[in-house]
């Protein structure tokens, strides 16, 4: 048994915080539910669900279009979110805030927009080996179209970047990298700022995949200094269906928009159109207005718990889950970098990952089993899939031992 502690470091609310999401107190399969499924996507908190719902009932309108009360209403509050966001990411203006659909669509978006009008036949996009298909696919495709060519910045067996290897890939023909905060499929936390300070020095500008970064660690875009940020609500104890594109508003400027449609443009004729200025030139469309305002109660709700406090928790509660796992004969963790966030992949011998995944929620344990949507991580790692144990900010050491003596019945089960 781990002598590590089998508590946070401090005075965690971890009573308060789990009776803020409902959907913890179920039973799965006549067990209480163990959810450590978070970076497929977070529960949400009562202060979400709430706001939602009341959003609904008094507030919600069409915006940027009406002059009537609900109009006005509804406006003001998907704008307030917008600035709540721009706080959270501390950007310098709220026109750098685009909302999107998810992270998926910020990186179409800077693919097709940035990358369609300015890339050129023989250029260069670098990404690395542990990218999650969203920060990989986009590329493949403004390649076909444009004639550029993806760049992979390797990774070593714990699953760290290379920065060596990335830093030589980095040339006169880089037009673009394009990197995960913190992996998905192994929880790699890449040294974002030196990656960046490396192909700034060279003139290239980085999009910073967020997706997993954002709700683990405090994200400073201007202290990065990157050029682009992604990230996605819905991992964010926040509504799905709306995420959020961070660009530097000269670049955000320079940019063709993407989609076309109501709400971009100033002035239409038949003969041409004139855009509408940031963040809106790339909003096309009726934007998802009150999952807008429940990501803006998310963030405001996890500021509230603080982000020290979290980090301390979630580092407390990987470093036993890893100790515990370590303990366990023939199971592999599948990352292992010095700086990681709270996911745990893994494999059992002669057990495959589904098998895992279908077993633990026989005792209410909810993992992702599978490729986790980064096939080459697998490929490198050699294995056809890991189960992911990912844990947020409502997780206890008392999971982590529940999941451990799960993986144990297993063993003896099929092992
Ligand atoms: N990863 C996972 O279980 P969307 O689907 O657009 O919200 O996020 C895409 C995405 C992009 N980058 C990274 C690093 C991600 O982890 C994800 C989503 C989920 O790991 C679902 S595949």
């Amino acid at each position: 048994m781990s002598t590590l502690p089998r508590q946070s470091p401090q005075a965690y609310p971890i009573e308060r915080i789990r009776a803020d999401f409902p959907a913890l107190r179920q039973q799965i399969r006549g067990k209480p539910l163990v959810y450590l499924d978070n970076a497929a996507s977070a529960q949400k908190p009562k202060q979400v669900i709430d706001t939602l719902a009341e959003f609904y009932r008094h507030d919600f309108s069409n915006i940027h279009r009406s002059v009537h009360t609900l109009g006005e209403r509804a406006t003001a509050r998907y704008e307030a979110s917008r600035d709540t966001v721009r706080r959270f990411l501390n950007a310098a203006a709220v026109e750098e805030i685009v909302f999107v659909r998810g992270t998926t669509e910020a990186i179409n978006l800077v693919a097709q927009s940035f990358g369609r009008s300015r890339f050129r036949e023989g250029d260069e996009i670098v990404i690395s080996a542990m990218e999650h298909h969203s920060n990989i696919v986009p590329w493949q495709m403004v390649c076909r179209q444009t004639g550029a060519r993806l760049k992979v910045a390797p990774i070593d067996e714990d699953g760290a970047l290379i920065v060596e290897e990335y830093q030589r890939l980095l040339g006169p023909r880089t037009k673009l990298v394009a990197i995960a905060h913190m992996s998905n499929a192994l929880g790699t936390l890449n040294p974002a700022g030196e990656l960046i300070d490396m192909a700034h020095a060279r003139g290239i500008p980085v999009l910073l995949d967020g997706a997993q970064a954002a709700p683990h660690v405090k994200v400073d875009v201007q202290a990065l200094d990157c050029d682009f940020y992604a990230f996605s609500g819905h991992k964010l104890y926040g509504p799905t269906g709306i995420g959020v594109l961070y660009g530097k508003r000269k670049l955000l400027e320079a940019m063709p928009p993407w989609q076309g449609g109501g709400e971009m443009i100033r002035t239409v004729t038949f003969e041409r159109t004139e855009y509408n200025d940031l963040p809106y030139k790339f909003e096309a469309g009726t934007p998802a207005i009150a999952e807008a305002v429940g990501l803006g109660a998310a963030i405001e709700y996890i500021e509230g718990i603080g982000w020290e406090t979290i980090a301390a928790h979630e580092h407390a509660l990987i470093e036993y889950a890893t100790a515990r796992a370590l303990e366990i004969p023939g199971l592999r963790i599948i990352g292992t970098a010095g700086e990681k966030g709270a996911i745990l992949s893994f494999t059992l011998e002669r057990i495959h990952p589904h098998d895992i995944g279908t077993f633990l929620d026989h005792y209410g344990i909810a993992v992702r089993a599978g490729h986790h949507c980064a096939m080459p991580v697998m490929d490198f790692f050699q294995v056809p899939a890991t189960a992911r144990a990912s844990f947020g900010i409502y997780n206890t050491h008392e999971e982590v031992d529940q999941l451990m003596d799960a993986i144990r019945e297993i063993i003896k089960v099929f092992g």
